[in-house]
């Protein structure tokens, strides 16, 4: 082979690695249209329900009581849950205040929610129920104008084609084999399935990822594909890195964006898409019955404010009990929050983040010249906050309408603060600017 020639072999190597490379993705229009609808949506109700939740230990139980796929299948015949409501859990995410649901189809255990012709690992062939939950919800949710995604796990403990394995689910007693790439067409199969039988789908949250970090997943193939069955659908993928090509926002889990209280959230790095934020009122994401540790309505309303004020969505989680209710621990910080929200919803949502960036005292949002300054944590009478771009012109709390007074000082603008209740959950001052 001459000098040149292998030159020019190369070239065309590299050019058809480019040309097999996929395209760069082009979101439809009816998928930017859908990120804004989901920024202007703000918040969510993220529900984590499987066959797990009949032990009450959350959603991990398998993996971290080591328990073999043989006992873990005695879970589906004791899940039967007859008290199981979807117009009382979409009421629920309305009063609360939430404008999306997003609902475990298949967590780490595989289990399927619906009746997935997949296999027969799935809620209609394995339990006493018999019945699909995914497609009442959906049909409910229709009806009472909530959007809905679907939480898909690609890290399944269960199926025997996830091999090789990754870092969790090495107790489960399959045997050390199985076919990576079939595993991936089952995963494809079932996504199909929940996104041609059940309307409009709003996004695909993917989750699991990181068990098999340097896998090939197919990711683009597996999000092309979602995106020509639903081209609205937005993909999201929570593998705690940046987005990759193909995905249409960008989720933290138990973090703010930019934040890394969780130690797995160093390397997501915010990038351009719609942000969201979930997080759970307790600790656990499927139920857990031991699991007492709430947090307040206050902190919770504070999250919203604070994921508001860093231009991100809240994706709020429940784990319903396995007889299909949802206990009152939850219920009542969710009616809280639709409380306020009732008052002060103009502060989150069809927002984004304000001219302020987040401070120890709060955040604030914006929405066309009014500029919402969310007073979370400040005792004092006045506050001093940066000036803002535009002059103010006037400025009320949201709630009551009480005029507020603010005063260009050196150093920035001083907003006297009205008197606060005590135990106030967030007093948020409109001003409106120039
Ligand atoms: O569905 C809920 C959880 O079950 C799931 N995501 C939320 C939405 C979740 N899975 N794992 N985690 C949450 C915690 C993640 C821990 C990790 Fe790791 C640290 C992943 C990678 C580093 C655990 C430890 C798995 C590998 C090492």
């Amino acid at each position: 082979m001459t000098r040149r020639s292998f030159v020019t072999s190369a070239a065309a190597t590299a050019a058809a690695a480019r040309m097999a490379q996929a395209a760069p993705y082009q979101p439809a229009p009816a998928n930017l249209k859908a990120r804004e609808w989901f920024q202007d949506a703000k918040f969510g109700l993220f529900i984590h329900w499987g066959v797990y939740s009949v032990l009450g230990r959350g959603e991990w139980v398998m993996n971290n009581e080591k328990i073999p796929i043989t006992e873990y299948e005695t879970l589906p015949p004791r899940f039967n849950p007859v008290k199981f409501d979807a117009a009382a859990w979409v009421g629920l995410a309305k009063a609360a205040g939430q404008k999306y649901i997003t609902i475990t189809s298949k967590h780490h255990d595989g289990f399927a929610m619906w009746g997935t012709k997949q296999n027969k690992w799935n809620i209609v062939d394995a339990t006493p129920y018999g019945k699909d939950v995914l497609k009442p919800l959906a049909e409910e949710c229709r009806r009472q104008g909530v959007h809905l995604f679907f939480y898909h796990s690609h890290l399944d403990w269960h199926h025997p084609d996830y091999y090789p394995r990754g870092r969790t689910g090495l107790y489960s007693g399959r045997p050390e084999s199985g076919d990576f790439n079939r595993y991936l067409d089952f995963m494809d199969a079932q996504l199909t399935e929940l996104l041609t039988g059940y309307g409009d789908v709003a996004g695909i949250w993917f989750d699991g990822h990181w068990d098999k970090k340097d896998a090939n997943w197919r990711l683009r193939q597996t999000y092309d594909l979602i995106h020509k069955l639903q081209p609205h659908a937005l993909v999201g993928n929570n593998h705690h890195l940046p987005p990759f090509e193909g995905e249409d926002f960008q989720m933290f889990e138990k973090d703010l964006p930019g934040q890394n209280t969780t130690g797995f959230s160093d390397e997501s790095k915010i990038g351009a898409l719609p942000l969201e934020t979930c997080d759970t009122i307790n600790v656990a994401w499927g139920y857990n019955s031991n699991d007492k540790r709430f947090k307040s309505t206050r902190n919770l309303i504070h999250y919203l404010a604070k994921a508001a004020g860093n231009n991100a969505n809240f994706l709020l989680n429940i784990g319903p009990k396995p007889d299909g209710t949802i206990q009152d621990e939850f219920v009542t910080r969710l009616k809280d929050i639709g409380s306020w929200l009732s008052k002060n919803g103009e502060s989150i949502y069809g927002t984004r983040g304000g001219p302020i960036t987040p401070r120890p005292w709060g955040v604030t949002t914006q929405k066309g010249r009014t500029v919402y300054v969310h007073v979370l944590d400040w005792p004092d009478p006045m506050l001093l906050i940066p000036r803002l771009p535009k002059p103010a012109k006037s400025a009320k709390t949201l709630d009551g309408g009480q005029p507020v007074k603010t005063q260009l000082v050196d150093g920035g603008m001083l907003v006297h603060l009205p008197q606060r209740p005590a135990g106030d959950w967030n007093t948020v001052i409109a001003v409106e600017t120039a």
